[in-house]
């Protein structure tokens, strides 16, 4: 079905399934379920179920390699901060972790990449209608979370990103997302610094963004600074778990 665009495939997926949505499914948590919206929640639990928790995303070959992959969003983050780690090659930046794990550390782009890394070469589906294949480099996100082991309660991982998409007082304009824990342990979702054999260029979120290979575009946040593990979104911004669900979209974005 790699042919179907998104929102196509994912009203498929959805409506083979309706003759389930009445049932109980296995390993669904109650409320992340009444948190989601009811087609959302459909897509959710009919990929779990059909799909299976760890199913992996397609992966191609060299010669898929999409020649150019275009640059979406912020292509340049705007603040003084990021132009003077930029301008150092990223030697001075930290990436923080905190919330609700054992062990809150910050760990530098020398630190990430010493770690176990994995290289995959998937298809990025942005929801205005356009994809692109490129191979990612970088940490499993799950062997970055073990190493600081979550407390009891935590449900999600929030991805605070250096850019401001709307200009706010408040700071509500900063681009963010959010995970559960299924996808933070998926084998694919990673903390990419390598983009297609080379370092992540800086349109597409240098020095580190997420992959995380079931869902669209826009939950791939670039320019990452922050992972803050948490138990619900109710102090973050909206409250929906990401700028652009603030704004209106899923929340999972199922591809
Ligand atoms: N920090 C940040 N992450 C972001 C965005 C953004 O504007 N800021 N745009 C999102 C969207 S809509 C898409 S499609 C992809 C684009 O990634 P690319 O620029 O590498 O193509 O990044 C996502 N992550
Ligand atoms: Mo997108």
């Amino acid at each position: 079905m790699n042919d179907v665009h998104p929102g196509r495939r994912r009203f498929l997926l959805g409506a083979g399934v309706l003759a389930l949505a009445g049932c109980d499914l296995p390993g669904q948590s109650a409320d992340v379920g009444t948190a989601l919206r009811g087609t959302e929640r459909l897509t959710l639990q009919a990929q779990r179920l059909l799909l299976g928790r760890g199913a992996l995303a397609r992966e191609f070959g060299e010669a898929d390699i999409s020649p150019h992959f275009r640059v979406n969003g912020t292509s340049m983050p705007d603040s003084e901060e990021y132009a003077a780690l930029l301008a150092n090659g990223f030697a001075d930046w930290k990436l923080q972790v905190g919330g609700m794990v054992a062990r809150p550390r910050a760990f530098s782009l020398r630190e990430l990449k010493l770690m176990p890394s994995r290289t995959q070469i998937t298809r990025h589906d942005c929801v205005e209608g356009w994809s692109a294949i490129g191979k990612w480099t970088g940490v499993p996100l799950a062997f970055l979370l073990r190493s600081v082991s979550l407390l009891p309660g935590a449900r999600y991982v929030v991805f605070h990103c250096a850019d401001e998409l709307e200009q706010t007082l408040d700071g509500s304009g900063r681009y963010y997302e959010s995970i559960d824990l299924v996808d933070a342990f998926h084998p694919q979702t990673l903390l990419a610094y390598g983009m297609n054999g080379a370092d992540l260029g800086v349109g597409h979120g240098a020095p580190l963004r997420l992959r995380v290979e079931r869902q669209l575009g826009y939950k791939q946040a670039k320019y990452l600074m922050r992972i803050e593990v948490v138990g619900s979104f109710d102090a973050l911004w909206g409250g929906k778990g990401g700028y652009w669900e603030d704004r209106g979209y899923e929340w999972y974005a199922g591809i």
